[in-house]
């Protein structure tokens, strides 16, 4: 009987549909264990080979860890919002809604053919009302929230509105826009509206006004994550920065935690560090100077301060408030044109740029510790968010304040031995201090920092400065709060409206307030939001109730926000949804929580290094605040799935034909003689790099008329790894593998391309291999005319055994691995020996098709019931590695005369010394060595070799 992987998967996939095994529900009598994939968004192309390596990756895993007897929780949904669906409903005027159904119904019916182990009952559409109303609601949560920076945590912002109605602002520690302050007895002068606006400056979901990233083309809002060297990751569109309100997240608030849980989850090293470098952290000290011949003071944020005696100019950003006042009349218009230049730069290219550009203000300041006036500039190298939007410039030890004073020609004092200014080497953090300060130039007579170190100049400082009252300590992140509001339609409705132009929040009990209806996808003529186009927009207080916009009287009725939400607020939970989907009262029941915890594997892209893999775990801290989620990380372990890249193939079309003849194809390895273009061919009609000439010629109707110029009969096709895209014909469809190899195939050449983390070009000539083990495992169980299993219940031999229990060692040590290439390998390496062994036992059969089951679950499942099991193979537990079988019987021992290597020999393993030199010496290969020699003695080295030495 043959291996019919086609009627034996469509046969499983039903049962398992019907039988309902891979649903799983909380069972307290097992340990859980959370698996879970990167959902995705169901793009109209639907899925390419690449897509399914690391579900096949996390599915292999999943079904493993059930086999052990963990009860598995692995969920699939979709990122169902985005860009594409609504780009394409501008174009085609088709509501997304239809697009993305469509999509995903593509979607799960590739998916359902690989056959997956998900419970889709537990599927989740971040675009569906009963889904976003838990994203609408944790955004509810965090408008109603501060950040308490000595509880690190989130509280309610009612405890707040406390602390201001008893102390003002004094001895208040939090997270906030900027810094206040007020009594108690000002706060209750203050009316509704001055009191919401103040709150606005601690909430942790406030409404901003930020530069944004601003992309005319596409009339909305992007993130830096989705800004790529100026334009817009998607299309490519030129952004600028723009002033905008906006809705933003105090993720900034977090930083601290989000920087400390990295520690305690096991990702690889290079994503923590990037999310470290992204948090990035920075010690460093906050020094006022003081306006030359004024009171005003400027702060600055620096990390070395022992370099207070090299400082020779200052340098503000061109957005600081100073700039206006500190601008001397006769500098205004070069200051303006230079504000205007800077409008239009991003801030990747300020950061990026070498270019050193800058104006003067005029205006000077005093540095504290010299006592000197300093010129006080502008330029764009300083950036208004960070730090204090103000620098303290160290020519002689900081690269772009050096850039900048050699391009204005502004003095540079060097102050560290070894740092070598002249060639640009200013690492000089482990140098002595040795000219500070410098020409007597002293404020504080007590104060030196010759001779220190410099770690030991700024502890100094930082110390000194403190006692002194002349600046503060202060840890800066570089992490920036999340932009939240996109002027798009296709993403979460805010349940927002606005009175009197304050934000006010529809009560929990109405959530979700469900996207409306629009006649067109695109932004209003006056420049709204497409939101701004729906006619049935608006909030009735009185009735708590969506209703025309003709109602509106900002008495009872008030307009309703424009914005939605960005893609990154339906992905940021979804893990904690999955494990209570249907609950109607909370994002997630208590229970179910209790139960799952967290994700203990999670798999997806690196591309989510900063956006997603911050947001969510921001966004289960918070929750985590509330009691919501009852870990505090949401992603123990971490595995990255590396590209799956294109194999392209081409042909070489002869040039300077005359337009009328048919074209002319060279077979690649003739190509040199003729002048000729290669053309990207369609995989599908390449098999092992031949051409299928026919079916090329009926591909497209302008080559129905090629001639070839074959070697050999046949025409050989170029090849080069390239992106997988559909310009260059290089997408292989899962569909297609599967109804000519089947979907186990399919799982195993996946896996069997290389390590799950590297990426690697899809190259389907391999795949035969692995449809061939396949054939061979199926070989095992069925001979080629028959129907009748040979699997009996005959004896194991020694041999069976250590082949088997050879591979179980192997694989169960690749799974914890990921390191499921070797393990095809040794599936393959396992069966070949079996068949040699000629092993038609039930035992060793039994315990073979229960490791495969979760690289290829529908053979096993077909050959366990085979064996006579009424259960699934699922279910079947992983069995243990017994060594006691794979002790080899037998030795190999290299035998050298005078350390010369000459033949092998195999020995029984278990042979004593005296025995090894006996065999060794009497063997007929030794007597041409021995001949007239004396032997003085022989060393043994065990398991390696056997000296013989001579005279
Ligand atoms: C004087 C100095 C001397 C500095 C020296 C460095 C080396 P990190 O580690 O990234 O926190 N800086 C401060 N605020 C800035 C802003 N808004 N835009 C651009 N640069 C800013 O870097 C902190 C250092 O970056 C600060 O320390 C400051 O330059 C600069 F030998 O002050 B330093």
């Amino acid at each position: 009987m043959d291996y019919n992987f086609s009627e034996i998967e469509k046969k499983w996939q039903k049962v398992w549909r019907e039988q309902q095994t891979y649903k799983v529900v909380e069972d307290a009598s097992k340990t859980k264990f959370y698996v879970l994939n990167m959902f995705p968004y169901p793009s109209g192309a639907g899925l390419h080979v690449g897509h399914p390596l690391g579900y096949i990756a996390s599915d292999i895993y999943a079904r493993y860890k059930r086999q052990q007897g963990f009860n598995v929780l692995n969920p699939m949904g979709y990122d169902a919002y985005g860009l594409p669906a609504e780009q394409y409903a501008i174009q085609t005027g088709q509501h997304p809604a239809l697009t993305t159904e469509t999509n995903i119904a593509h979607y799960r019916e590739q998916l359902d053919k690989i056959g997956f182990s998900f419970d889709w009952s537990r599927e989740v559409r971040t675009c569906d009302p009963a889904y976003y109303h838990w994203t609408q609601w944790a955004f509810e949560k965090m408008f109603s929230s501060y950040f308490d920076n000595d509880q690190q945590k989130a509280l309610p912002i009612d405890l707040l509105v406390k602390h201001f109605e008893t102390d003002g602002t004094a001895g208040l520690h939090v997270a906030q826009s900027e810094e206040l302050s007020f009594t108690a007895a000002e706060w209750k002068t203050y009316d509704e509206a001055q009191q919401q606006r103040t709150l606005m400056n601690y909430r942790i979901a406030y409404l901003g006004e930020t530069m944004v990233n601003w992309c005319p083309e596409l009339g909305t809002v992007l993130a830096n994550d989705e800004v790529v060297n100026g334009v817009s990751e998607r299309g490519g569109y030129p952004v600028i920065q723009k002033k905008m309100q906006q809705w933003c997240l105090r993720t900034s608030a977090y930083a601290q935690r989000l920087l400390e849980g990295l520690d305690k989850v096991n990702w690889t090293d290079a994503i923590k560090e990037t999310q470290r470098n992204w948090i990035g952290r920075s010690e460093g000290t906050e020094i006022a100077f003081k306006v030359a011949g004024e009171a005003r003071e400027i702060t600055i944020f620096t990390t070395r301060v022992d370099t207070i005696f090299g400082v020779t100019f200052m340098v503000l950003a061109p957005e600081s408030e100073l700039v206006g006042t500190l601008t001397k009349p006769e500098k205004q218009a070069e200051v303006a044109t230079y504000l205007d230049y800077v409008k239009k730069r991003t801030e990747l290219d300020r950061m990026s740029d070498r270019k050193v550009t800058g104006v003067f203000t005029g205006s000077y300041a005093v540095n504290p510790f010299t006592g000197e006036e300093i010129p006080i500039w502008i330029s764009e190298y300083v950036l208004a968010g960070y730090g204090t939007g103000a620098v303290m410039a160290v020519p002689a030890h900081d690269s772009r304040d050096y850039a900048f004073a050699k391009h204005f020609n502004l003095p540079i004092v060097p102050l560290i031995e070894g740092a070598d200014v002249e060639n640009e080497s200013f690492d000089a953090k482990e140098g002595i201090v040795m000219n500070s300060p410098r020409d007597g130039k002293a404020v504080f007579e007590d104060f030196t920092l010759n001779g220190k170190t410099v770690k030991e100049a700024i502890a100094y400082t930082k110390e000194y400065v403190t006692r002194h009252g002349l600046g503060r300590v202060k840890v800066n992140y570089r992490l920036r709060d999340a932009i939240f509001s996109r002027q798009r339609y296709w993403g979460e409705p805010f349940p927002v409206y606005y009175k009197n132009g304050l934000p006010y929040m529809i009560p929990e009990a109405c959530l979700p307030l469900e996207l409306p209806e629009i006649d067109k996808y695109q932004p209003t003529e006056s420049g709204e939001p497409p939101l701004g186009r729906a006619k049935k927009w608006a909030w009735d207080e009185a009735n708590q109730c969506v209703v025309e916009n003709e109602r509106i009287d900002q008495q009872t009725v008030f307009p309703l926000e424009l914005n939605t939400m960005p893609g990154f607020a339906g992905s940021s939970a979804y893990y904690l949804r999955y494990m209570d989907p249907h609950n109607t009262q909370a994002l997630v029941g208590e229970k179910a929580d209790h139960y799952w915890q967290n994700v203990d594997l999670y798999v997806g892209g690196t591309e989510h290094a900063t956006g997603h893999l911050i947001y969510s775990r921001f966004w289960n801290k918070f929750l985590f605040d509330y009691g919501v989620s009852c870990k505090e990380e949401p992603f123990e372990k971490l595995v990255n799935q590396g590209m799956i890249q294109g194999r392209s193939n081409f042909v070489y079309r002869v040039n300077d034909m005359a337009k009328d003849k048919a074209p002319v194809f060279v077979s690649k390895g003739l190509k040199d003689q003729y002048d000729t273009t290669p053309i990207h061919v369609w995989v599908g009609l390449v098999k092992n790099d031949i051409l299928d000439v026919d079916a090329f010629k009926a591909w497209r109707p302008e080559y129905e008329q090629a001639e070839f110029v074959l070697e050999e009969g046949q025409y050989h096709c170029g090849w080069a790894v390239e992106k997988m895209s559909k310009s260059m014909h290089n997408v292989v469809n899962p569909d297609d593998i599967i109804a000519e190899y089947g979907a186990d195939t399919l799982r195993l050449y996946e896996m069997f391309l290389g390590p799950v983390e590297a990426s690697k070009p899809w190259d389907t000539n391999g795949i035969d291999g692995c449809f061939r083990f396949l054939k061979k495992l199926w070989a095992l169980f069925y001979g080629r005319n028959s129907d009748a299993l040979l699997a009996d219940d005959s004896q194991p031999t020694k041999e069976n055994l250590k082949t088997l229990h050879k591979l179980i060692k192997k694989v169960s040590e690749d799974m914890e691995r990921f390191s499921y290439n070797t393990s095809v390998s040794a599936f393959m390496i396992a069966v070949n020996e079996l068949g040699q062994q000629q092993c038609h036992s039930r035992q060793v059969l039994q315990d073979v098709v229960v490791v495969l089951a979760p690289f290829a679950p529908h053979i096993a499942e077909e050959l366990w019931h085979a064996l006579g099991h009424s259960t699934t193979v699922c279910d079947a537990s992983w069995p243990k590695a017994n060594e006691s079988y794979l002790v080899e019987s037998e030795i190999q021992l290299t035998i050298s005369f005078n350390g010369k290597a000459r033949f092998q020999k195999v020995f029984p393993a278990d042979a004593d010394n005296a025995t090894i030199e006996a065999e060794a010496k009497a063997d007929e290969r030794s007597q041409k060595y021995l001949e007239g020699k004396t032997i003085v003695k022989v060393i043994i080295v065990p398991k390696k070799i056997v000296n013989i030495v001579m005279k």
